[in-house]
C-alpha cells in the first residue's frame, strides 16, 4: 500500500465552498445525492479529484449536463475533466449502513443510522475532495420513515422540518460555518432528549441536549453538567464562547473510539455518556466528564481552526488533551489527576515510544492515518502543549492562544502555526522547542548532585539522551523544563524554593548557594517534562521526599520509584529488602494531613507492565511473583493499618464528592492488600461489600479484588454480578474485563471460554477491547509460556479485521513489543506477527501495524 509523506503536502487543485446533501435514509439502502460548488484553486489543467471508497456512481452530472466523456474512476476515486473556473457537481450513490461494519461513514447501530467521519469516512458516503485542508458549508436534507426515525440531527441549526407522504418525514439543516468533511454528522433515530440551557458569556441561549435511548434518560445528568461546566471553563480560562443556538450529544453502543466532535453534532460512545451510580465505578463518571470536555473544547481547537493535514493531528488533539486534563484538574483534586494523567502516559506512550511503533507527535509518514490516533499524538502531545505552558506561564500562554485563535479562525492550520503565535506572542524564542514536534523517543536526564558542606554549595548535573527509533538513529538534545527543588535532610526546608531549570544542551551544571546541610534532590516536580529521570537517589532519599516533598505529584513519585527499585532489585535478585517501602507506606497511610484520595495514589504499587518496562528483557513471572511477594509483606505487616483505613472509609453513601470518591478508593486499595495478606476472613469481608454496595465503584472493586482468589466468594459474586447486568451491556463489559484482568493461573481457559460466550460479539469495538484488550494488559497471563495468549490474539486480529479494520489494527501493539522478552516469547510472538502477514486479504490499517512491528 502507498506511503503518504508530510512533505509531500500539496494545497488542493479545487475547493468546495458549497454542498447540498440529500439523504434517502434507510437501513439496508440509503440514497445520497450531493451537489458540490466547486472552484479551480490556483491556475492549473489537473482534473478534480472527489475520493470514494467502496461507492458506485449512479449518476453524475456536470451544471446539469450528463457527460460520461468528462468523468471516470480511478482506484475508488472519481476523476472529472472541468473547463472552467467554477462548476457544479452533482452525484447520486447508493449505501447500505446495515452492511457497514467497519463503523465509519454511514452505518446502523442498535436500530439507529448515525455517521463517524473522521478521518476518512466521509468518502464512505459520498464521493468528495475527503481532506481536511478543505472547509465547506454544508445544507443538509435528511429524509426517513419517521415511525422508525422520528429523530433526524445533522450539524448547525434546525432550518425546516415536516411530514412526507408514506410515512416519511424530512428535516433540513444548515451549518453557517465552513467545516471539513470529517466533521460532517447525521443521526436518524428513536431517541429521547434530556434538554437544558446555557447562557453565554455575550448572554446567548443555547440549547443543550443529550440523545440516549428512554430508558436510559436518568444516567445522562452527570453528562450534561458536565458540559455546561465546560461551556463555562472554556470562556474563564480561554475566552472561548460556543457560536450555534444549540449543541447536540447523541450516545451509540457501536463506536470505534470514545467519541466524536462534529459540528454541534457530537456523537459518543455510549460508555462515556451513561453515568449513574449503580452502572458507573468513579472512574467511569470521571471519564464521562472528561471526554465531554474534550469534545466540547473541540469546537475551537479543532473546528473553529481545523487541521491543515493528518500529519498535524496533534495540533487539535494534543492541545485538546492538555485543555481538557487542566479542566478536570481544577473540578477535582490537581494532584490526584496529574498522578492519574502521568500513570496513563507511562502505561500507553512510554511503550509505544521506546518499541516499533514508535512515532514523533507529528509523524512524517503513514499507510493508514487511523493507525496514527495514538497515545503518542495524543497524549505526549498534551505534555508538550504542558511544557510550553510551563516554560511561558499562564499569562504569555494565553496570549497565544489567543492569537493563534484570531488569526487562524476560520481556517486549516498547522502544529509551526501554532508554535509562531505561541512565540510571537510570548516573545520567547522556540526555535528548539520545535524538536519536540520532530523527534520521537523519550529522552532520560541523568541527575547527578554533589555536596561540599564547607562552602555550602551542592552541584547539579544534569545530562540527556534521546535514544534511536524507527528511522530515527541519531537525535538532537531537546529543551527540557525541570521544575526542581533542594530539601535539607535535617532541617526538611527547601533552599530558596522550586526553580525552573531549562536544559537545552546534552549537559547542563547548576551550582547552588547556602546550602548549609545535606540537600535532597526533589526533580521534574508536577512532571514537568515527558522524559525519564535517572538519578541514583538512595532508598532514604526517596523515603524523605515520599513524606515530605510540598509537591504532591513529587510525593508520590518518590514513592513509586522507592518501590520500582525494591521491585526491580528483587526482580534481579531473587529477594530484596522490603523494609523501606513497608515503613514509607505506613507513614503515608497513617498521616493525618493527607487526603483519602491521595493516600489511595501513592500507596498503590506499580503495575507489572510498568515494573518491565524498567527492563531490559522483561520476564513476566517473575516481576510478578516479586510484586506479589512485596504486597504480602506490606498486607501482613501492615495489616492493621488496612483494616483501619477500610474501616475508616466504609460509612459513605454514594456522592460525587471529592472525599467520598477519595474513601471508596481508600477502601479498595485498602481491601486489595487485606487479600494480598491471605487473611481467611477477606474473601467474606470482600464478598459482603460486593452484596452491599450502593454503587458500582464498591461492588467492581471486590469483584475484581476476588477475582484473583480461588474462594466460593468469587464464584458466587461472578454469578451475581452477571445475573444482575446481563441486560446492560456497559456494564457487562465489565464482567468480561474484570476475568479477563485476573492473574490467577486458568485466567487463560477462561478468556478462551469467554470468546465463545452467547454475549461475546466481535461486532461490538467496547466487547470486543472488553475481552481482548483486557487480556493483552494482563502482562503475566498474555505471556503465557504456552504461547496461547499470542495465537489467541493474533486469531482475533485476523477475524475482526475481516469486519472492521480500524479496530483490528489498535490490537496488534502488545505483539510488537516482542524484542523486549526472552527468547521463547521472541520466538512465539514473531510466529503470530509473521502469521498474520502473510494472511491473504489483509487491510492496511493490520498490514502497517504489523509489518512495522517486525523490522
Ligand atoms: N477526534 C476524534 C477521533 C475519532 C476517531 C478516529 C478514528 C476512528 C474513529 C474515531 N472516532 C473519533 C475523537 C477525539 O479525539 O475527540
Ligand atoms: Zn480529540
Amino acid at each position: 500500500p502507498p506511503v503518504i509523506r508530510r512533505e509531500e503536502y500539496r494545497a488542493p487543485d479545487w475547493l468546495v465552498p458549497e454542498v447540498e446533501l440529500d439523504f434517502a435514509l434507510d437501513p439496508a439502502a440509503t440514497r445520497v445525492t450531493a451537489r458540490l460548488h466547486v472552484t479551480r484553486n490556483g491556475t492549473h489543467h489537473r482534473p478534480l479529484r472527489l475520493n470514494g471508497d467502496g461507492l458506485t456512481a449512479l449518476s453524475v452530472t456536470i451544471d446539469g449536463a450528463d457527460d460520461d466523456e468528462a468523468w471516470r474512476m480511478a482506484g475508488g476515486d472519481l476523476m472529472i475533466d472541468l473547463t472552467g473556473a467554477t462548476h457544479v457537481i452533482e452525484t447520486v450513490v447508493e449505501i447500505s449502513p446495515q452492511a457497514n461494519t467497519q463503523l465509519m461513514g454511514l452505518y446502523a447501530s442498535t436500530g439507529m443510522l448515525c455517521t463517524q467521519c473522521e478521518p476518512e469516512g466521509f468518502r464512505r458516503i459520498t464521493f468528495f475532495p475527503d481532506r481536511p485542508d478543505i472547509l465547506s458549508r454544508y445544507a443538509v436534507r435528511l429524509e426517513a420513515n419517521k415511525v422508525r426515525f422520528p429523530v433526524l440531527l445533522s450539524n448547525g441549526d434546525l432550518e425546516e422540518s415536516g411530514d412526507l407522504e408514506g410515512g416519511r418525514h424530512f428535516a433540513r439543516w444548515v451549518d453557517p460555518f465552513p467545516k471539513p468533511t470529517y466533521l460532517f454528522a447525521l443521526v436518524a433515530a428513536d431517541l429521547k432528549a434530556n434538554v437544558d440551557h446555557f447562557a453565554t458569556m455575550s448572554g446567548r441561549e443555547v440549547k443543550l441536549a443529550i440523545w440516549v435511548a428512554e430508558a436510559d434518560l436518568p444516567k445522562t445528568g452527570h453528562a450534561m453538567a458536565a458540559l455546561k461546566a465546560s461551556m463555562a471553563w472554556d470562556e474563564k480560562v480561554y475566552g472561548r464562547e460556543y457560536d450555534l443556538g444549540e449543541f447536540n450529544i447523541v450516545a451509540v453502543a457501536d463506536f470505534n473510539f470514545g467519541a466524536m466532535e462534529n459540528k454541534s453534532l457530537n456523537i459518543f460512545n455510549s460508555r462515556y455518556v451513561l453515568a449513574d451510580p449503580e452502572t458507573a465505578t468513579d472512574a467511569d463518571f470521571d471519564a464521562v466528564a472528561g471526554v465531554v470536555a474534550h469534545e466540547y473544547f473541540h469546537n475551537w481547537s479543532g473546528n473553529r481552526v481545523t487541521c491543515r493535514d493528518w500529519f498535524q493531528l496533534s495540533l487539535k488533539e494534543g492541545f485538546t488533551v492538555f485543555r481538557d486534563q487542566a479542566f478536570s484538574a481544577d473540578q477535582g483534586s490537581p494532584a490526584v489527576k496529574r498522578i492519574e494523567d502521568v500513570r496513563g502516559l507511562r502505561a500507553a506512550q512510554f511503550p509505544e515510544d521506546s518499541g516499533p511503533l514508535a512515532h514523533p507527535i507529528r509523524p512524517e509518514s503513514y499507510i493508514e492515518i487511523s493507525n496514527f490516533y495514538t497515545a503518542t499524538v495524543y497524549n505526549k502531545g498534551a505534555e508538550v502543549i504542558r511544557m510550553l505552558h510551563t516554560m511561558l506561564g499562564p499569562q504569555r500562554f494565553r496570549a497565544g492562544t489567543d492569537l493563534y485563535f484570531t488569526r487562524h479562525d476560520g481556517t486549516a492550520a498547522t502544529c509551526e502555526d501554532f508554535v509562531l503565535a505561541m512565540e510571537e506572542a510570548s516573545g520567547v524564542d522556540l526555535s528548539r522547542f520545535r524538536l519536540w514536534y520532530s523527534q520521537a523517543g523519550t529522552p532520560r536526564v541523568k541527575a547527578t548532585l554533589t555536596h561540599e558542606a564547607a562552602s555550602g554549595r551542592a552541584h547539579l548535573t544534569l545530562e540527556q539522551s534521546v535514544p534511536a527509533t524507527p528511522g530515527q538513529p541519531d537525535k538532537a538534545p531537546m529543551p527540557i523544563p525541570l521544575r526542581l527543588d533542594l530539601f535539607g535532610e535535617k532541617t526538611q526546608r527547601s533552599f530558596g524554593g522550586e526553580r525552573l531549570v531549562m536544559l537545552e544542551d546534552e549537559r547542563l551544571d547548576v551550582t547552588f548557594e547556602g546550602v548549609g546541610e545535606r540537600p535532597v534532590l526533589s526533580i521534574n516536580r508536577g512532571f514537568s517534562a515527558p522524559v525519564i529521570i535517572e538519578s541514583d537517589r538512595s532508598a532514604a532519599d526517596l523515603a524523605f521526599l515520599s513524606a515530605h516533598d510540598d509537591d504532591p505529584f513529587a510525593r508520590y513519585e518518590a514513592m513509586q520509584q522507592l518501590m520500582l527499585d525494591t521491585l526491580v532489585g528483587s526482580v534481579a535478585n531473587g529477594k530484596a529488602d522490603h523494609g523501606p517501602v513497608i515503613e514509607a507506606v505506613q507513614r503515608t497511610l497513617t498521616d493525618p494531613m493527607l487526603d483519602s484520595a491521595f493516600i489511595g495514589e501513592a500507596v498503590l504499587l506499580p503495575s507489572e507492565g510498568f515494573i518491565g518496562d524498567q527492563m531490559l528483557i522483561v520476564d513476566p513471572q517473575a516481576i510478578h511473583q516479586a510484586r506479589e511477594a512485596l504486597r504480602r509483606d506490606l498486607g501482613t505487616t501492615l495489616a492493621d493499618a488496612w483494616r483501619d483505613a477500610y474501616d475508616r472509609s466504609r460509612a459513605n453513601r454514594f456522592e460525587q464528592t471529592p472525599q467520598a470518591k477519595g474513601a471508596r478508593r481508600l477502601r479498595n486499595v485498602s481491601l486489595g492488600f487485606m487479600m494480598a495478606s491471605k487473611a481467611t476472613d477477606v474473601p467474606g469481608i470482600a464478598k459482603a461489600q460486593f452484596d452491599a454496595a450502593d454503587n458500582m465503584t464498591d461492588r467492581q472493586g471486590a469483584l475484581g479484588i476476588l477475582s484473583n482468589v480461588y474462594a466460593p466468594e468469587r464464584d458466587a459474586a461472578f454469578s451475581d454480578f452477571y445475573a444482575r447486568y446481563r441486560d446492560n451491556g456497559l456494564v457487562l463489559d465489565k464482567w468480561f474485563t474484570t476475568q479477563a484482568l485476573s492473574v490467577r493461573p486458568d485466567t487463560m481457559d477462561q478468556v478462551i471460554d469467554l470468546a465463545d460466550h452467547p454475549d461475546f460479539t466481535l461486532n461490538n469495538p467496547n466487547r470486543l477491547r472488553s475481552l481482548v484488550g483486557a487480556l493483552s494488559a494482563n502482562q503475566l497471563v498474555f505471556h503465557d509460556p504456552s504461547g496461547r495468549g499470542y495465537r489467541f490474539l493474533a486469531d482475533m486480529v485476523l477475524a475482526v479485521d475481516k469486519l472492521n479494520p480500524q479496530t483490528a489494527a489498535k490490537l496488534v501493539p502488545p505483539l510488537g513489543r516482542w524484542r523486549r522478552f526472552g527468547e521463547a516469547a521472541q520466538t512465539a510472538m514473531r510466529a503470530e506477527l509473521e502469521r498474520i502477514v502473510a494472511t491473504p486479504g489483509l487491510s492496511k490499517d493490520v498490514f502497517e501495524q504489523v509489518s512495522k512491528s517486525l523490522v
